[in-house]
Formats: structure tokens, C-alpha cells, sequence
């Protein structure tokens, strides 16, 4: 024994007290199939950009493909720790990846590692904003930066990304940089009050307030805001106004809140900032495809909107596609094989980003590729399960289209009709809407960071709903032949309030047959096709309030959002009318205060709703009828 101890210690060098987390540790690379650079990529104004590159090894002429995000470059270039770049990219990238594509994911200024000062949604440069800087001169100078700097690539960038990262390629199609040669805004915020993630039609969508304290509380990432209880219905219910909320959880704090209370309305400051208002005003001149998703619940409005915005100024045809595809907000990136109970014929984000997107950005990015076969248009058709591929888009509108648009009828007795409604009938329904018991938009308990309720909420079936007292339902008999609508289905609804303010909220609706074998869940299913909400204050003028007048029954005009669908012979048509949708949208009051964000406990009062369809009071949704009727 005592021999064995006098043997010393094959590694008597590290001691053992030496600190076992050392200064810095980097893990061997040499296997890798790619090659990460990071850097800092300064601006016109001084400040630096962080900056993940992740280039192909041994790549030469390769093309660059470009995101800008405020959710962490770092994070979004490392999906698995892998020596493989097909792994380490996300999943919507694989495409990319295969066909030897150069990864670039930069920081906005502000965010993560990125120097400089966070403004969400920053404006462009203009009325809102007196620097010499906003995301449109950020990504110039970024792609300037890139094609002299990465030797490997071809001196060519194209950019995508979805919702905010899909904003950051609208900006960069304003005054762009002339490498970049073709753009894939993915679900882009485009207008935040009218349709995209902070309102729609006024009425504000609760579910930001997480995302304010997550992105802004910190440069990098932050929480949500704690909960006295699992519903979220209890828990806004019991705070009073979104404005009681916010205070309550300390977002008086945040400068973006502040901003989101001192404008309701729709006035300069979302106006200004409206993008498919400034993509108007110029020609494209990236050819660019427009995509979202057709139950898309964060940014409903923004590529259709675009895209139609930008249509008259593509005098060439070769610019400006849309692609609307049978998904919830970002799955273009994801699995596309379903969406809640609906089953699509195969993977259809993948068909879209393999035979779609990577031939149109190989077109204009790949030296010798060949010239893809992009249809202007391409829309899933949600009722008969395919893509349908269009040379223009809407098929059915009031001007310029191959068909127009055709009014269903809201009638007594709670039917729906293509025959306007004749005298004699009851000329109203009424409903009592409730601010203390407002119509849930998902079964409770509603649990706002339940993410998958979140993306499958837009197709849940609205039994759940039908026959509340505070819901009126029409439904049609049965139909005999497909009825197919292309575009956008209007509401053109009747109806008075007995209080000062009120909401309206329409829902088309497909009413699968009382059985299906094929799929015994989908039998009698109420599955939404198009919904909105839209605040009554803003009847006259978005920009400028005013109260209704009680029991005055009046016109309320609204666009739903875009559908390309096929209602199935045997299936019914429904419309669903209601005066919330909570705790999604915050609660009007029913009585006209300035702000609703101020509203106090007295103001939110019960009222009396009535839907008219009288000869000459007839509520009507104008339906953008292709074929069939
Ligand atoms: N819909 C999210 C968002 C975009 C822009 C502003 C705020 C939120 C997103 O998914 O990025």
C-alpha cells in the first residue's frame, strides 16, 4: 500500500479547488458543415448591428438570405446544437440550406446584441421620426455591408421572415438596396390598428400585453405578466379596462403602452404608419411575394393588403405575387399538414417552400437558374383541400373582377337567403350584450400562454357559442351545388344599440353536415371561414370617434378577412353576430367615454342589440360568390 501511494497522480496539474466553470469554453468546430461568423455591422449613424452569418463550407457564389429580428439572431441561427447547418437553421429554412444558401439573422438596433435604441415597430423616417435612421436605411446599409464583406456570396440577397421579422422586409423594400433582388414578407405587420396584431377595427387585442412586457421590459427576452388565476377571462374581467390591466402590471412603465393608450383612434400616428399606405405610393421594385396565412390570428391584414395596394403599379406583371396558404400566423415555417381538426392534402408549408419559394428566389438569386413558375396568385382553397393557382386576386368584387359579389341575407326566423327580405316579417332580433358576462372567443378557461389554443383558435368550432342568448345565429338550408366565394366577404349590417358605443362582431360560418363519416369529429361543426370585429365608435371616421345614437338603427360597413372556399353541397351556411369577443379584444362599455383604455366601473352598462332585416333595413354579408349561385 504504501508503495501504490508514493506513485503520483497522472494529473497532479489541476488542482483540485481550480474553478470548474472556465472563462470561456468553445466547442471544436472542425467537423462542422458550416462555418458561423459573428460580427457587428455598423450603421450610417455609428451604432452596430449583431450579426450571425452562417455560410455553407467551402461555399463561393452563394447567395445570402436575409432576417431581421427582434427574437434573438443568435437563437433563431441555433435551433439544435449540431455539426450540421441543416440542423442548426430552422425548420423554414431547410430549402435554403439544401440548395447551399448563405444564412444571415441580424438584431434589430436595440434588441439582443445589437447597439442602439429599441422603438417597437420603428416608423419610417418622416413625421414620426426626425433621425437619419429607421429599419428601411438599417437593412441598405446592412445588405451594402454583406455584399462587400462575406467573400463567399454572389453579391446577391434576397430577405424573408414572418410577422415582425416579416415588417423588417416590407421596410427594406422602401428605397431598398439594389442587391437586393427579391423579398417573401411573411405575415408582415403592416397596419397595426386596422387589422394586424394591436387592433382591429378599434378594438384592441389583450393578448399583446405579454408580448409588450416580453419584448420590452429588457434588451433581450422578457416575461409575461404574472396571474392571479389560470382563466384569463377571470383575470381581465376582474381588472376593469385594459387600461386598470396594464396599470395594474406596471406597464405605465413601458413607452410603447403609453403610446397604444394616447391613440385609440386611428389618427396620424398609425396612419403614418400604415405600410400598404407607403408600399402604395411607390412601384415595387424587388419582385416580391406577399404571404400569410388564411386563418392567420396575429396579421390578418397585412400581405393581402399589401398586395392589393401595390397590384395597380405592377404595370409589367412581373413584381408583386400573393400566396395565401390554409395555415395559422407563421406555420408557413412549420409543419403545414393541419390546422386544428382540418386535415390538408399533405404538407402544405413544405409543397409551398419546395416548389414555390426556393424556385422564385433561386430565379433571382442562383446564377443560371432556371425562371420559376410563380403563379401572380396562389390560394388554397380551404373547402374542396387544394391549391388553387389564380393570374389575379380578388375572383369576385365590385369592379374590374370576372364575378361580383352577390348579399345573403340576414331573415326573421333566423335563416339566410340570397332573396332580399320581403315586408311583414319581424324586422329585428335583439340580444341583451352584457360587458359583466361578454361571449368568450375559446372555451374556458381561456389561458392566453396556451400557445397551441392560441393558433388553432381562428377555426374553432363555434358550437360552443351558438345558442347564447347574446348570439344570434342565420343559417341556409343545406346547398344542393358547391358554392365557391373568392375575395372578400363585406358586412353590411343593420343594427342599433340602446347604449352610446357598441361592438359588432361577425362570423361567416361552414356548417359541415350532421354527420361525416370520413371524420366523425367534424360532424355538424361550425367551422369559421372569415370573422371580425369592429369597434361602432368609428362608424363615420376611424380617425374620429363618435357616439352612437341609442336605439338608432344604422349602418355598419366592414370588410371580413379574405377567403378562397368552397362550401360543400350539404354543408350550411352561417352567420354569427355578437357584441364581444373577450378576453381576446377588450370590453367596450356601451356607453361612449373618450378613451375606452380609461373606462370606469359605471360606464360599462348592459344594452339592448337589434339586427334588422326589414325591407330597406335588410343586414346583409356581401358575398364574394365565384361560381355556384
Ligand atoms: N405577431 C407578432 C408581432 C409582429 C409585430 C409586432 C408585434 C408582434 C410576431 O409574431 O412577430
Amino acid at each position: 500500500l504504501a508503495a501504490a501511494l508514493a506513485v503520483p497522480l497522472v494529473h497532479a496539474q489541476t488542482a483540485p479547488l481550480t474553478p470548474d466553470i472556465p472563462a470561456s469554453f468553445k466547442a471544436p468546430t472542425a467537423a462542422n458543415d458550416y462555418v458561423k461568423r459573428e460580427v457587428m455591422i455598423p450603421m450610417r449613424d455609428g451604432v452596430k448591428l449583431h450579426t450571425v452569418i452562417v455560410i455553407p463550407k467551402g461555399a463561393h457564389d452563394a447567395p445570402i438570405l436575409l432576417t431581421r429580428t427582434p427574437y434573438n439572431a443568435d437563437g433563431r441561427a441555433a435551433r439544435n446544437d449540431s455539426p450540421h447547418m441543416l440542423d442548426v437553421l430552422p425548420q423554414g429554412d431547410e430549402v435554403f440550406v439544401e440548395a447551399g444558401y448563405i444564412r444571415v439573422f441580424q438584431d434589430v438596433r436595440g434588441k439582443y446584441g445589437s447597439e442602439g435604441e429599441y422603438v417597437m415597430t420603428r416608423p419610417l423616417r418622416g413625421p414620426l421620426n426626425s433621425s437619419e435612421v429607421d429599419h428601411s436605411t438599417d437593412a441598405y446599409d446592412t445588405i451594402d455591408w454583406l455584399v462587400k464583406h462575406v467573400p463567399e456570396s454572389n453579391g446577391r440577397v434576397g430577405m424573408l421572415g414572418s410577422s415582425y421579422e416579416g415588417f423588417t422586409v416590407v421596410m427594406a423594400l422602401v428605397h431598398p438596396h439594389p442587391a437586393l433582388k427579391v423579398a417573401a414578407p411573411e405575415s408582415p405587420m403592416v397596419d397595426g390598428w386596422m387589422g394586424d396584431d394591436w387592433f382591429h377595427y378599434g378594438a384592441y387585442r389583450n393578448v399583446n400585453l405579454d408580448y409588450l412586457t416580453g419584448q420590452n421590459s429588457k434588451r433581450g427576452a422578457g416575461s409575461a405578466i404574472p396571474r392571479q388565476a389560470y382563466d384569463d377571462y377571470t383575470n381581465f374581467l376582474r381588472a376593469g379596462s385594459t387600461g386598470d390591466y396594464a396599470r395594474a402590471a406596471g406597464l405605465e412603465q413601458l413607452p410603447f403602452w403609453r403610446k397604444v393608450h394616447e391613440h385609440p383612434a386611428y389618427d396620424a400616428y398609425w396612419q403614418a404608419q400604415a405600410l400598404d399606405k407607403v408600399m402604395a405610393a411607390q412601384p415595387l421594385k424587388v419582385p416580391t411575394l406577399w404571404l400569410q396565412g388564411l386563418w392567420d390570428q396575429e396579421d390578418m391584414w397585412g400581405a393581402i393588403h399589401s398586395y392589393e395596394a401595390v397590384e395597380p403599379k405592377d404595370t409589367t406583371n412581373t413584381m408583386n405575387y400573393l400566396v395565401m396558404g390554409p395555415w395559422r400566423h407563421s406555420q408557413v415555417n412549420y409543419d403545414g399538414r393541419s390546422l386544428g381538426p382540418l386535415q390538408w392534402d399533405g404538407d402544405t408549408a413544405l409543397q409551398f417552400r419546395r416548389d414555390v419559394l426556393l424556385p422564385f428566389f433561386n430565379q433571382y438569386l442562383v446564377d443560371g437558374a432556371p425562371k420559376a413558375d410563380t403563379p401572380p396568385v396562389l390560394i388554397y382553397n380551404t373547402g374542396e383541400n387544394h391549391w388553387d393557382r389564380f393570374q389575379r386576386w380578388p375572383l369576385s368584387c365590385e369592379q374590374g373582377c370576372a364575378s361580383r359579389p352577390k348579399p345573403l341575407y340576414l331573415t326573421a326566423g333566423g335563416g339566410l337567403s340570397f332573396q332580399a327580405p320581403a315586408a311583414g316579417a319581424a324586422a329585428y332580433d335583439e340580444y341583451v350584450s352584457d360587458p359583466a358576462k361578454p361571449v368568450p372567443y375559446l372555451p374556458r378557461p381561456v389561458v392566453f400562454a396556451d400557445h397551441e389554443a392560441w393558433t388553432r383558435w381562428l377555426v374553432t368550432d363555434q358550437r360552443f357559442v351558438d345558442g347564447r342568448p347574446d348570439v344570434l345565429t342565420y343559417v341556409s338550408e343545406p346547398l344542393t351545388a358547391p358554392l365557391h366565394i373568392g375575395g372578400v366577404p363585406r358586412v353590411d349590417l343593420v343594427a342599433s344599440t340602446s347604449g352610446s358605443d357598441s361592438d359588432w362582431v361577425v362570423k361567416l360560418i361552414d356548417v359541415y353536415p350532421d354527420t361525416v363519416p370520413s371524420n366523425p369529429a367534424m360532424g355538424g361543426y361550425e367551422l369559421p371561414i372569415a370573422l371580425d370585429i369592429f369597434r361602432g365608435r368609428y362608424r363615420e371616421s376611424f380617425a374620429k370617434p363618435q357616439p352612437i345614437t341609442p336605439n338608432a338603427p344604422l349602418h355598419y360597413r366592414f370588410d371580413l378577412p379574405t377567403a378562397n372556399h368552397v362550401f360543400e353541397p350539404g354543408h350550411r351556411i352561417m352567420v354569427q353576430v355578437q357584441s364581444t369577443l373577450f378576453p381576446l379584444y377588450d370590453r367596450n362599455p356601451q356607453t361612449y367615454v373618450p378613451n375606452i383604455f380609461d373606462a370606469k366601473a359605471a360606464d360599462y352598462r348592459k344594452a339592448t342589440q337589434r339586427v334588422y332585416h326589414a325591407p330597406g333595413q335588410a343586414s346583409l354579408i356581401s358575398l364574394p360568390v365565384v361560381s355556384g349561385q
